[in-house]
């Protein structure tokens, strides 16, 4: 058994990380059983969440645990499938259009105060400015590091636009990422565009994904193929409620 280590569900997603998600996403996919728990960054062993105990082993980075899982449960794709094209896809999510979001949700003055009040709003008041503050300003040290955070807005959202056409037109000629079959590559852009598309807090990208009618498409491909009340109800209507 796993148990998976989360923050709670929020904005009407199971996860406002897409990197958590994802993972869940994948377990649920695959029908791998598992329990979730609640669980922060510091208790992960790279200081990030996702992470899980499997085997009685404590493992972290969502990819690092989905490989381990391929591996062990012997995971299988057909034959045909164009594996680098979803790695590529996967790393443009992941690593470029994701800092993107981060930085629409922390750095942008009108996400902002309703992002802090989700994530921060039950610490007790005497601490939670010191909270906040640290917190803003870790995400804008993190931006800079990762290079978008030096750039203009203006620049960032074109960016952020250049990759949603990518993806746009990448799932106009192939139904999932790899092509005609899911893969666990799916996974990862499901859960990324989930969080632009389909998350209650609303950010600059969520009118830019909106411009490629056919990412909400691929969104509810990949929810039919999770196959579960947990992935296709429509929760903009508030009726979800994690499992
Ligand atoms: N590569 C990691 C990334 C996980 C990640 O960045 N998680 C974020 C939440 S979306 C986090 O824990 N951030 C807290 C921090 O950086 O302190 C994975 O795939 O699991």
């Amino acid at each position: 058994m796993i148990t998976l280590f989360q923050p709670k569900p929020m904005f009407g997603l199971p996860n406002a990380s897409p990197y958590c998600l994802k993972l869940e996403a994948f377990l649920r996919w695959q029908e791998i059983p598992f329990t979730i728990q609640e669980g922060l960054p510091f208790q992960g062993p790279f200081n990030k969440v996702p992470f899980v105990d499997y085997n009685a082993e404590r493992l972290g980075d969502s990819s690092l645990i989905i490989d381990r899982l391929i591996q062990d449960k012997n995971i299988r794709y057909p034959e045909g499938l164009d594996m680098a094209i979803g790695h590529a896809f996967q790393r443009l999510t992941e690593d470029h259009l994701y800092w993107a979001m981060v930085y629409f949700r922390w750095m942008d003055n009108r996400a902002w105060p309703i992002l802090r009040d989700a994530f921060f709003g039950q610490i007790p008041f005497p601490v939670r400015p010191f909270i906040v503050s640290k917190a803003r300003k870790q995400a804008r040290n993190a931006l800079y590091g990762q290079g978008l955070g030096r750039l203009p807005e203006s620049f960032i959202l074109e960016r952020a636009r250049a990759d949603l056409s990518a993806l746009s037109q990448r799932l106009t000629e192939q139904p999932f990422v790899c092509g005609q079959q899911m893969t666990h590559y799916d996974c990862s852009i499901w859960a990324v565009l989930s969080q632009l598309v389909n998350c209650e807090l609303k950010i600059q990208l969520t009118d830019v994904a909106a411009e490629f009618p056919n990412l909400k498409l691929y969104i509810e491909r990949v929810s039919a193929q999770l196959g579960t009340q947990w992935a296709s109800t429509d929760r903009s209507q508030g009726a979800f409620v994690a499992a």
